[in-house]
Parts: C-alpha cells; structure tokens; sequence
C-alpha cells in the first residue's frame, strides 16, 4: 500500500514543480542570468552561501546517515548503549566554525549594503514614480516622461530616484539587481548598471491592488548614440495628424482623454494617466499587459478594466467608430 501511494505521488509532485517553475521562464526574468555589476555581485553571494550551506548539508547529513548505520539496533542485542553527556571539545567546535562561516558570509554582505547603499556621485539620474498600476518615468532636465519603458544607455551607473504616488510598490529588474520599495512621502536610491544592450523585463514586487500582477516595464539598454538619438526624438515628437479619422480621433481626444493624458507636440497636458508621448515607440501598452497594436489598443479603449483588473482608466464607453478615430490618432504618436 505504502509503495503505490508513493509512485502515484512522486510524478504528481514532478508534474507540480514543473508546472509551477515553467512560470520563472527561461532567462526573461532571471536573477541567474545577470547583465550588470549589481546582479553579478548578488548572484555571487547567493552561490557562495549556497556554497557553505550544502556543505553543512553534505557533512551534516553524512554524520546522521553513519551514526543511523553504525549504532542501530541489532536483533537479539537487548543492552544499552553506552550513556553520555557532555563533550566539551565537541560543543567548542560546533560554536566556532559557524562563527566562522557567519564571518564569511558577513564581511561580503556588510561590503555591497554600503556598496549599493550609497550612490555613485556621477550616475545618471532617473525619476520613477510607481502608480496603481504602471510607471513613471523622468529624466530630470531633459523634459522626457515616459511610462512603463525606460532607457538607458549601457555601461552607464543610472540612480533610479524611487517614489509612490498611492500605495507601496517595489522596482525589480531581476537580471539588472534589485529591489526596492517605492515608498508615498518618501525618496529611496537604486543604482544599476548594465553591460548589454538589449531589452530586460521588470515587474512591481510588492503586491498593491488588483492590478499588481500587470505592472511591469521593460528597460531598454541602448549603446550611447542610440540612447542619444532617443533622448533627441522623445524632446521632438512628430504629431502628424492629416486622415480625416485621425483629425476625428484628435478631437475626441481632447474632449475625452486630455484631463489625464499629455501628449507632447500637443496642448494635451493631463497627469493622471501614463505620459503618451510616442506612445506607438513602446512595446506593451497597460504596463506589458497587451502588446502594443492597432487592434490592441482598440481592446484596451473599449474596455480598461475588463482587460486589466483594477485598471484606473475607466470604460468610457466609447462606439466602435469612435474607438476607430481615436486609434488612427493614436497611431501617428512617433
Ligand atoms: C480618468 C483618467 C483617464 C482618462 C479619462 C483616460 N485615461 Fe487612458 N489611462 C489612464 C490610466 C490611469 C492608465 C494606466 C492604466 C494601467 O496601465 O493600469 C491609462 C492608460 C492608457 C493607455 C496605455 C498607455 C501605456 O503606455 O500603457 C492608453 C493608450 C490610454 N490610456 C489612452 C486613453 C485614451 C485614448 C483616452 C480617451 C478615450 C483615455 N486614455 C482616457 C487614465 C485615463
Ligand atoms: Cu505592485
């Protein structure tokens, strides 16, 4: 009986951590597959005290598994062991050497608190402001807001200066280091760097309302020139609004959404809802809850809350021709 209850659960439990971990994906993600200083000195001090662990593990459970062996009870020997007490080089011994390995692991740890903790005079600065539920982001005197993707250029320290709007959120990028709170009333300090360019995916680590699960961002790490080139087309934005429906859809604009969205290169100048400045430039709209597309965007303006829980941008109730108008001006965001 005991047998078949243990082959029947073995496969449930594998299925179950397959199923369950399948949700870390790959490298998207992963602390593991660091790109930048921070992340690789974190990660090194996750494998040294994993390191010392599996030592204590590997020796301790060896001394168990012998003693079980070794002094079991033998059929037919009815005495008692020998009685002990007490083992005063035992008992030194098994106080020093953890003193010794916390030693180990505090001289790294108590290194990168101040490391991190304090920013490194020349970073580039970046604002974020956490909101229920997507991201802010300025660049402080160079007038670019954006929401929910952040550039940066790579191989360049970058403060990311951190403060709530609402409730508590926290900034993770697994792969670029982290996290930390953003906190309402309060300024909290992150510093990352990374050495690749390319896109890496961030999520709100602090559970905040209904939303929590759709509040990522992406950082796009982009060489000095590109980076540059982005700051230049994000301070200019081109507005070319010629079709008849993207006139229409301007106009609805200004009647339905101006109060909290801005757009620059317009009059709109609402602060409620995410900047939309060359809104068509970013890959997710609803902070990576759809991918940014035409059609997307006409689900996401028919219904907010319906396709992301919790979402503050309520249904407007708008008609299909409407939405049609709003998207063709939506587009022309570059
Ligand atoms: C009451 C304020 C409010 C109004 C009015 C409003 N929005 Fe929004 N909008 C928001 C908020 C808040 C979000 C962020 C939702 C989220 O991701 O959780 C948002 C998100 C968006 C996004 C996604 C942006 C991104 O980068 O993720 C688009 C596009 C958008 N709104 C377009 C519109 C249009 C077009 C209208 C008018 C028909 C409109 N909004 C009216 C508050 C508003
Ligand atoms: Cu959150």
């Amino acid at each position: 009986m005991k047998q078949r209850g243990f082959r029947v659960s073995f496969p449930l439990l594998a299925v179950g951590a397959a199923v369950l971990l399948s949700g870390c994906g790959a490298t998207k993600q992963s602390a593991l597959a660091p790109v930048g200083p921070v992340a690789r000195a974190q990660l090194g001090m996750f494998w040294e005290s994993l390191a010392i662990m599996t030592g204590i593990f590997v020796i301790v459970a060896a001394v168990f598994l012998y003693s079980l062996i070794r002094f079991r009870a033998r059929k037919g020997d009815a005495t008692l062991p020998k009685q002990v007490h007490g083992n005063t080089t035992l008992e030194i011994a098994w106080t020093i050497i953890p003193i010794i390995l916390l030693v180990f692991l505090a001289i790294p740890t108590v290194h990168y608190a101040y490391a991190f903790g304090d920013t490194p005079p020349n970073a580039m600065k970046v604002d974020v402001v956490g909101h229920q539920f997507w991201w802010e982001f300025d660049y402080p005197g160079s007038q670019v807001t954006t929401a929910n993707v952040v550039h940066i250029p790579v191989n360049t320290k970058v403060d990311f200066v951190l403060t709530s709007a609402d409730v508590i959120h926290s900034f993770w990028v697994p792969r670029l280091g982290g996290k930390t709170d953003l906190i309402p009333g309060r300024v909290n300090h992150l510093w990352l760097e990374s050495n690749q360019t390319g896109t890496f995916y961030g999520q709100c680590a602090q559970l905040c309302g209904a939303g929590h699960a759709y509040m990522k961002f992406s950082v796009v790490v982009q060489t000095q020139a590109a980076y540059a080139a982005w700051v230049q087309s994000m301070q200019h934005p081109k507005v070319s609004v010629t079709t008849p429906a993207q006139e229409a859809g301007m106009q609805l604009f200004s009647q339905d959404c101006a109060t909290c969205h801005t757009i620059g290169g317009t009059t709109f100048n609402g602060k409620i809802g995410p900047n939309l400045t060359a809104l068509m430039t970013r890959p997710t709209i609803a902070a990576g809850t759809l991918t940014n597309t035409p059609a997307n965007l006409a689900k996401w303006l028919h219904d907010p809350p319906g396709v992301k829980p919790g979402a503050l941008m309520p249904n407007l109730h708008l008609s299909q021709t409407q939405i049609q108008s709003l998207v063709a001006f939506l587009e022309t965001l570059k």
